[in-house]
């Protein structure tokens, strides 16, 4: 298969001293790039998997880049990961190596691993054009690879159980990313900035291995904020992406602002994922500055599935069209397809394409359920399509996902990790409405004695410290008993607040 990063390898013109990462006051030009990712993927030619603990630097890049160079999957891990998230990510991807920055502390979860330093400072730049012939194979990932071979492990949340790792293939790495060139002329021309963190696809992916892929530039913020984003806008960023989360505390931070207004009005696109953005987030945003912000749909186990185009209507409330490669359709509950592209009728959006991961790790069971026979995969996401293709999402499936700050999260692994509190009796996760979060986590706790109940700041440390801090209840509501229905079931749609 053609190389992931052509400006990396010598096979497409990327002049050596152009910019590629910049994190903060450091930065790494695409000599520099190759220099640091082409040592260490020599190291790793011979780890069946590694590891990269996913801080917000540029060694999570430089890692990332150096594996998929060297043809060896990398699971990114959350660095705020509690102990038995991330106990269960290292038994069910057993990988031999974790690649960190140096000095960092890794918790004892990681201690049997083999630790490998990322070092960015090689001091030899390599020339990508006039040493080609002579790095080139450095560089470039092992003959044997072919497109399905896994590139990525991605933890995500089910409804149920704890995360499980999406397999994702180099090929689907390859055609997401060009299919969105196409549908947002990204070129390596463009500059991008984002504050996304580096574990999940829309970070990663996105943006680190999109701008790379083009032979662009990307400016990572370490942390988000709309300072940040107005300064890089104003420094020659050309893109700006964010979850929901990061565009309304822009829209919020705008009208006090006019500095933000005028360097967002300067951006060529900005877009936005990982959940729904609020139309009064677009309006607020679009009246301040004069842009539209675009709306794209992915997951974790398809990549991105549709986006607004940039030569499009970038229509509020809709996730545009399916990208160029997706077959994307709507069913009924019975899988038939819905009758019509009305704007009314509702249906699962399901995908097919070679966007899509390959498996469930170690779970046959899961992939097997994820696919229908003739391969398309179910997205549980509930959407109506208008008569011109747009598709708008107006719901989920499961009420037992709940999509906080962008992140999915799973009500059972809260109620689990709940559970194991000995001053919870019976607990029950559902999410609300937020106005910056999108969804709240809320927490339903019946307490082992209704006399002193562990304090709400008691749980939301129980569950960060178990699982991760984005995961801890942002409200818990203290109850005698939870509703349950005949079967004993719980009837989450009767605990409203
Ligand atoms: C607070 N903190 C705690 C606790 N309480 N730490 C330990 N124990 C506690 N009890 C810490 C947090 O770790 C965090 O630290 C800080 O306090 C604030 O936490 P929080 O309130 O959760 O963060 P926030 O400021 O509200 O974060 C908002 C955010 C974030 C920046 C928008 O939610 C975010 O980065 N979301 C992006 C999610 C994303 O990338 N999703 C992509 C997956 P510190 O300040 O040090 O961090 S979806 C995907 O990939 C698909 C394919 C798609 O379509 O894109
Ligand atoms: P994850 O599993 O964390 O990758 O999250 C994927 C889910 O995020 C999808 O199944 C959707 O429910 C949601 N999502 C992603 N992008 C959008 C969007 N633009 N609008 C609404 N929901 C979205």
């Amino acid at each position: 298969m053609s190389p992931l990063f052509p400006a990396l390898t010598g096979d497409s013109p990327a002049a050596a001293d152009r910019p590629a990462l910049t994190f903060g006051e450091r930065s790494l030009t695409y000599g520099e790039l190759a220099a640091a990712a082409g040592a260490l993927a020599d190291r790793l030619r011979h780890a069946d998997r590694v590891a990269v603990w996913a801080t917000p630097t540029l060694e999570t890049a430089v890692g990332t880049v150096a594996a998929l160079l060297a043809g060896v999957p990398a699971v990114p891990l959350n660095p705020k990961s509690g102990e038995s998230e991330l106990g269960h990510i290292v038994k069910d991807s057993a990988p031999t190596l974790v690649l960190t920055a140096p000095g960092t502390e890794l918790p004892a979860a990681l201690s049997g691993l083999g630790r490998v330093d990322i070092d960015v400072d090689i001091s030899v730049c390599i020339d990508v054009t006039d040493v080609r012939e002579t790095r080139r194979a450095d560089l470039r990932p092992p003959a044997d690879l072919g497109p399905d071979s896994p590139a990525l492990v991605v933890y995500t949340s089910g409804t149920t159980g704890p995360p499980k790792g999406a397999v994702i293939p180099r090929r689907a790495i390859a055609t997401t990313l060009d299919a969105l060139a196409d549908a947002w002329q990204w070129t390596g021309d463009d500059v991008l900035v984002h504050g996304l963190p580096l574990f999940h696809v829309h970070g990663l992916i996105l943006g680190i291995l999109g701008p790379l892929r083009r032979g662009g530039a990307v400016r990572h913020l370490g942390r988000f904020s709309a300072e940040g984003v107005a300064r890089e806008l104003n420094d020659g960023a050309t893109m700006l992406f964010g979850v929901p989360t990061m565009y309304h505390r822009i829209a919020e931070a705008l009208p006090d602002d006019p500095s933000l207004a005028k360097a967002l009005g300067r951006a060529r696109l900005l877009v936005s994922g990982s959940a729904a953005l609020p139309v009064h987030d677009h309006e607020r945003i679009a009246a301040a500055t004069g842009r539209r912000v675009i709306e794209r749909y992915g997951m974790t186990e398809t990549l991105m599935n549709t986006s607004v185009r940039a030569d499009g209507e970038p229509r509020a409330g809709t996730v545009g069209v399916p990208l160029p490669g997706v077959e994307l359709r709507l069913v009924e509950e019975d899988g038939s397809p819905v009758a019509a592209y009305d704007g009314e009728s509702v249906g699962e959006i399901q995908v097919r394409g070679p966007n899509l991961f390959t498996e469930y790790l170690n779970r046959p069971d899961a992939t097997a359920e994820a696919f229908t026979a003739d391969g398309w995969f179910r997205t549980g996401d509930m959407a109506v399509r208008d008569p011109d293709g747009y598709v708008r999402i107006v719901g989920r499936k499961a009420t037992d996902l709940i999509k906080s700050g962008g992140y999915k999260i799973g009500a059972g692994e809260i109620e689990n990790a709940l559970l194991e509190h000995p001053g919870v009796r019976e607990a029950a996760v559902t999410g609300e409405p937020d106005a910056d979060l999108g969804e709240r986590i809320v927490a339903w706790v019946v307490p082992a004695d209704p006399q002193s109940p562990p304090a709400a700041e008691e749980l939301a440390d129980h569950v960060a410290v178990r699982l991760a801090p984005h995961k801890r209840p942002r409200t818990v509501r203290y109850l005698d008993a939870l509703p349950r229905n005949d079967m004993g079931k719980i009837m989450k749609r009767a605990l409203d607040g």
